[in-house]
């Protein structure tokens, strides 16, 4: 098990690329497996910038290759040899994608510094859903987050997780809550808040993260009649309250889903909150959104 601390973000990347460089986590950040990063400077992450020498380190881990779907009863990876796949993913959330001289789709950011699948499954877009439960705590007089800590690397996160194969995301977002937390809800009440590319530290030149994220903000009585369950790849699960420093420090895209999420909820008030709600709320979403990168 790794026991490092988890390492707090000074910043918060956009959802959208932004002049001051995009996807930082999937260059300067790897799980512990995986090779060091070959570098790669803001100005020379797109493809269109010619970048002589780059030369990324290859790396698939022996868990993607051990569920090869082609080999293995219930794999949930893609085979290694790519032109065995019985069709390449033409277009992701993203748009239309771009292929190497190799035939694998290339990263629709740019270059992360590593070729090759990583730990994950699939060539190209791996999808993933996030469902973002908020309450506010009268006690206390935070917002607070559904939080679930992962075991691979101890950090507290949405508890999303991947879109099984043929499964539609809707459905994705309710088993994933409920598997990570005990928590059934109905997601389709929630609010859609963004659908795209995330910046995950195992994304790699040819395969990467893409989510949906719904949230539904929840009445402090039905959301203390929860009870909480850590299942699955948790390791616990608590209400975070939500600050500049809790919410920092979020796995992967995380900061910038919350920051989106309570962007919309206060602009729009699709959950009615109360002038007081919104008062207390704003404060820490400014803060939020001068901390995302532009
Ligand atoms: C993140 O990885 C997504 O936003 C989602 O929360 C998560 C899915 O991966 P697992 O939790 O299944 O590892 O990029």
């Amino acid at each position: 098990m790794d026991t490092r601390p988890p390492m707090v973000d000074q910043k918060c990347d956009a959802l959208t690329p932004s002049s001051r460089g995009w996807h930082r986590k999937a260059r300067n950040e790897r799980p512990p497996d995986y090779p060091e990063r070959f570098p790669v400077p803001d100005h020379l992450v797109e493809w269109e910038v010619d970048y002589p020498g780059y030369a990324p380190p290859y790396y698939v881990s022996p868990i993607v290759l051990a569920n090869d779907s082609t080999r293995k009863t219930n794999g949930w990876a893609d085979p290694e040899d790519i032109s065995l796949l019985p069709a390449l993913p033409r277009e992701s959330l993203t748009g239309r994608l771009t292929y190497d001289g190799e035939g694998r789709p290339l990263n629709p950011i740019g270059r992360t510094g590593l070729a090759g699948r990583g730990l994950l499954g699939k060539w190209g877009p791996n999808y993933a859903a996030d469902p973002i439960i908020t309450r506010f705590n009268r006690e206390t007089g935070f917002f607070e987050l559904l939080a679930v800590q992962r075991r691979d690397n101890g950090q507290w996160a949405i508890p999303g997780g991947m879109v099984d194969r043929g499964e539609e995301v809707s459905r994705t977002l309710v088993r994933e809550l409920r598997e990570e937390t005990g928590v059934e809800l109905d997601m389709a009440q929630g609010t859609l808040t963004y659908q795209g590319y995330v910046d995950d530290p195992r994304n790699t030149d040819h395969a990467w993260m893409e989510t949906t994220a719904r949230h539904l903000h929840l009445a402090a009585d039905s959301a203390d009649r929860m009870s909480l369950r850590a299942g699955d790849d948790a390791r616990a699960v608590r209400w975070l309250p939500l600050t500049l420093q809790t919410v920092g420090a979020l796995y992967a895209s995380h900061c910038a889903l919350i920051t989106t999420a309570l962007g919309m909820m206060i602009r729009m008030n699709p959950f009615g909150l109360s002038d007081r709600e919104c008062d207390l709320l704003q404060p820490l979403l400014q803060a939020l959104e001068g901390k995302t990168l532009r």
